[in-house]
């Protein structure tokens, strides 16, 4: 690899919410002009992503009449078609509107929870319209700041009730779309529910259709949790499940950064390219993370092609890394495996735990051997310092 110019087969994507960040925080009001939908696609284009994704009012504002809905969508479809972005990814915001101070599919109000799922039927249709084919579900809020308010066990009830109903409906709409639940343990509610991948995965099998429904994994999220992301990650592959991810970065405990992807943990990024590059994920690579707030759009165009060229660099680093052959040498070392503890392994037998109960192992001599993974970690350091 020569240059780190971010191609279409990259499948780089960005969300209309994070080069559209105009950097309003709890503390400070906007610091950029807001920029419309079709800005934001040229913007896109300019620096060289391959898709854009979208909440329903990030493109269509919420009070919008079917009339000015239409308008609205035909002319972000001619930027579409003009620059060449794809919609991969469309979403519900069910955090903004304050009808939702308490959650949406989890709140305790009926007309809530119906107007949530109407907004999201709604929001679906628009998906498919744009030929989004993944569905995300960021339940922000869906959570507590007191648990005197709500009871847990109907809050997951609730929320898989909600599942079930907006899976039947991509089903009797014969839309070819997925759905991909993304957790976060906290921010802006308290505490949220399914609060990590983990708690996804195992939510998703208690659906109806399992099989349409899988994981947005986000690293700030599982980072503001102090969890290693790329074990999650793994775990999602594992289970078939990864259909959607959100790059970006965070420091462990502190407020939902979203920060420029590998700006903070290189290494963790590395391991995290690294593992879906190896996997062969064929998803898309989505940047959910915003400029600065120091940043002007000029900034912002920096931001955004940082994201893409650090995912770059880090995949040529990956390649570098399983070519090394010192590297190798130590892996192959590590996994050894002389085939005489095989008998032992895969499926159960009366006789082989017999015969494992009688095996002597030489305890001592095993442990004291060194695993060189002090040598193997600097070697990593030097492929991501440039050295090697
Ligand atoms: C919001 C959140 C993200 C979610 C987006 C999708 S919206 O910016 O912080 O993590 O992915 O709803
Ligand atoms: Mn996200
Ligand atoms: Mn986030």
């Amino acid at each position: 690899m020569t240059n780190y110019s971010p191609k279409p087969e990259d499948k780089f994507s960005f969300g209309l919410w994070t080069v559209g960040s105009t950097g309003r925080d709890p503390f400070g009001d906007v610091v950029r002009e807001k920029k419309s939908p079709v800005e934001l696609v040229h913007l896109l284009a300019e620096v060289g992503a391959w898709g854009v994704n979208l909440h329903d009012n990030d493109l269509i504002p919420i009070d919008a009449t079917a009339t000015e809905r239409d308008r609205i969508v035909r002319e972000f479809k001619a930027a579409l078609a003009e620059t060449g972005l794809v919609v991969p990814m469309a979403t519900t915001n069910l955090f903004f509107d304050p009808i939702f101070k308490d959650g949406a599919f989890t709140a305790n109000d009926p007309k809530v929870r119906a107007y949530a799922l109407q907004k999201t039927l709604n929001s679906i249709d628009l998906g498919a319209e744009l030929g989004a084919k993944v569905y995300v579900f960021w339940g922000g809020r869906e959570g507590t700041e007191t648990d005197s308010s709500k009871s847990a066990l109907n809050a997951i009830k609730r929320n898989r009730e909600a599942m079930n109903f907006l899976c039947e409906y991509v089903l009797d709409k014969k839309y070819d779309m997925k759905f991909a639940l993304e957790a976060k343990p906290n921010e802006p509610r308290g505490d949220i529910y399914n609060a990590t991948t983990g708690h996804m995965l195992a939510f998703i099998s208690t659906l109806d259709h399992p099989e349409m429904v899988g994981v947005n994994p986000e690293v700030a999220h599982e980072q503001m949790a102090g969890l290693n992301f790329m074990h999650n990650v793994a775990q999602a592959w594992d289970a078939g499940k990864l259909f959607h991810i959100d790059l970006n970065d965070q420091f462990p405990g502190r407020f939902d950064q979203d920060l420029r992807f590998g700006s903070r943990d290189i290494k963790a990024a590395f391991y995290l390219v690294k593992f879906l590059e190896d996997v062969g994920y064929e998803g898309p690579r989505h940047f959910d993370a915003h400029a600065y707030r120091t940043e002007d759009y000029e900034g912002v165009k920096d931001f955004a092609r940082g994201c893409m060229r650090t995912y770059l660099i880090l995949k040529e680093k990956a390649a570098r890394f399983n070519s090394d052959p010192e590297i190798q040498a130590l892996l192959a070392e590590i996994n050894a495996d002389d085939k005489s503890m095989s008998v032992y392994f895969g499926a159960y037998s009366t006789n082989k735990a017999a015969a494992l109960k009688n095996q002597v192992f030489d305890r001592k001599g095993t442990a004291s051997r060194g695993l060189k993974y002090e040598r193997l970690d600097q070697l990593t350091i030097e492929i991501l310092t440039g050295i090697r």
